[in-house]
């Protein structure tokens, strides 16, 4: 983990300051069940991030899902997706500078869903980077994310 070089005021309420976690794209590098896996995020806490509506989205193998134009995870050569209108709900991806939030994969099952990975990301302003859900042998979901200032607050 990074220590915090600069702590948020203990004071510090949401609404002033708050931030965006963006995410740029998805990317099935390889995928936990033959054909297609049926994705969905979670933010732990807050519920469904995306799609919009449970269930999850059919993905295969080397489709990069689209939310924003950087394509950021979409390697050469994948099959990109748009997002369409299984967006994120971005509501959910708000957060206080320095908060830290944990996403969930999950695979939708007919008898109980598989939790794929979980990542913790801090909000901090201006970062970007590129989170892996892997397990060996099995599968790994690539994904990139931004923190912006909220431009909907
Ligand atoms: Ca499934
Ligand atoms: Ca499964």
């Amino acid at each position: 983990m990074l220590p915090l070089t600069q702590a948020a005021p203990a004071d510090a309420h949401r609404g002033s300051g708050e931030l965006l976690v963006r995410i740029a794209s998805l990317y099935a590098a390889d995928i936990s069940e033959s054909g297609h896996d049926e994705l969905y995020m979670l933010r732990s806490g807050n519920g469904l991030v995306w799609p919009s509506q449970y269930p999850g989205i059919s993905v295969a193998q080397n489709d990069c899902i689209v939310f924003d134009s950087t394509r950021a995870a979409c390697p050469p050569g994948s099959n990109e997706r748009a997002a369409g209108d299984h967006n994120i709900n971005w509501a959910t991806l708000t957060a206080a500078p320095n908060e830290q939030l944990t996403l969930e994969l999950q695979e939708e099952d007919l008898i109980g869903d598989d939790k794929l990975g979980s990542v913790r990301i801090t909000a901090v302003e201006g970062r970007s980077s590129t989170v892996t859900w892997a397990k060996s042998g099995d599968f790994e979901y690539r994904f990139a994310y931004g923190v912006t200032t909220n431009p909907w607050p």
